[in-house]
């Protein structure tokens, strides 16, 4: 049994990581999650008190931080501010969050010798053209779009500097966007699937040719732990699962998995500086740590996660009418 500390595990990507290592291992986690509008305790409810302890604070809290890491094996760090779209209005929660925060808790790794994995993006490699035959891999240069991606650019560089200049034993991953339960309302796929529950037509961006390789969160986790176990101090990964989609045909999906006519959805104003398209290759991860996806149909997963919606409206009600206010505001 390991002691693991999960940063941000009341998120959306890290709870879900929280009940993968419940369900597939005997570690106990302590999650530490400062609880912002994005983190909720809900998420966690479900799992035994015995294997799974909340401390609410802030990563960039150096005093709580030195407490958490003395008394656990390894840490994961999903804990950031998250949503692009947020970074556009009000960039400063992302500098302090993402960057500060991960120099904090790599301070503390380095003090403690802990084994640390990073979680990333692969928003850090900027976007590829829609007609580009090519994806992004471990040796793809940085080049981040948004105040958010290049927040998270500039932890991942944080942490291959403290590896190289203090040994810090981190990995990091960069992984492709994530679908699936437990994921806040201002995202894309949620807020489609609560719109059309709620009688809104759903919100495409632009033209909505954007696209996005989409992954479900299940998949994530399976690749964080196959990392923590068998992955090299020092090394990326790409995590990826081959989901290419437009916004578009995501959208069209969602309306006719609930049974309403395809093109029931409105082009709203686009994102300053909207990523064209990413996409993932996998295959350093698939060859040398053995991984695979799980969630292969994506149909399947997006079906499942409708379901999950339509069966939790307790969980997302009481962010819905806030998120779709801020998004009327400016014109989304
Ligand atoms: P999220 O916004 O749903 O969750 C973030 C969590 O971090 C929340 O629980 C929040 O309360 C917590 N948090 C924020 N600031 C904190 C602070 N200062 N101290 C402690 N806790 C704090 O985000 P998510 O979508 O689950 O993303 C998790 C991680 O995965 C992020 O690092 C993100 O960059 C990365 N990632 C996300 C995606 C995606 O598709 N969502 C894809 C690739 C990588
Ligand atoms: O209402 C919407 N309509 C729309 O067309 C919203 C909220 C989004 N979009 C578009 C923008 C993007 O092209 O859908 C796509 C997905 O948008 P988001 O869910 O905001 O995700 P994205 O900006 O791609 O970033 C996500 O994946 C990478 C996560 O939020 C990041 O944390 C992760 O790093």
């Amino acid at each position: 049994m390991r002691k693991l500390l999960v940063t941000g595990g009341a998120g959306f990507i890290g709870s879900n990581f929280v009940h993968h290592v419940v369900a597939n291992t005997d570690d106990h986690v302590t999650v530490l999650d400062k609880l912002t509008y994005a983190g909720n305790r809900e998420s966690l409810a479900s799992l035994p008190t015995d294997r799974v302890e909340l401390v609410v604070g802030d990563i960039a809290d150096a005093e709580l931080v030195d407490r958490l890491f003395a008394d656990v094996d390894a840490v994961v760090h999903y804990a950031a501010e998250s949503h692009n779209d947020n970074s556009l209005h009000d960039p400063r929660p992302f500098l302090d969050t993402n960057i500060i925060g991960t120099y904090t808790l790599l301070e503390a790794a380095r003090k403690h010798d802990r084994r640390f994995h990073h979680i990333s993006t692969d928003e850090v490699y900027g976007d590829l053209e829609l007609d580009d035959p090519a994806r992004f891999t471990e040796t793809t240069p940085y080049n981040p779009s948004s105040p958010y991606s290049s927040t998270k650019a500039g932890s991942d560089l944080l942490v291959r500097a403290w590896v190289r200049s203090f040994g810090v034993r981190a990995t990091i991953s960069n992984c492709s966007n994530n679908y699936g339960p437990y994921q806040h309302v201002e995202k894309f796929i949620p807020r489609q699937i609560t719109n059309v529950i709620r009688g809104i037509r759903p919100k495409l961006y632009g033209k909505g040719e954007n696209v996005r390789d989409w992954i479900h969160a299940d998949d994530h986790s399976s690749a964080v732990l196959t990392i923590l176990e068998k992955g090299a101090t020092g090394e990326t990964y790409l995590i990826g699962a081959d989901g290419e989609k437009d916004n578009k045909t995501v959208v069209e999906l969602i309306l006719q998995m609930m049974g309403q006519p395809a093109d029931a959805y409105e082009h709203v104003t686009d994102r300053a500086g909207h990523d064209l398209r990413y996409a993932i290759d996998s295959t350093r991860l698939r060859t040398e740590l053995g991984w695979t996806p799980r969630y292969q149909d994506f149909e399947a997963g997006l079906a499942a996660t409708i379901e999950w919606y339509r069966d939790n409206e307790d969980w997302w009600a009481p962010a819905k009418d806030g998120v779709e206010a801020f998004y009327a505001s400016k014109g989304q």
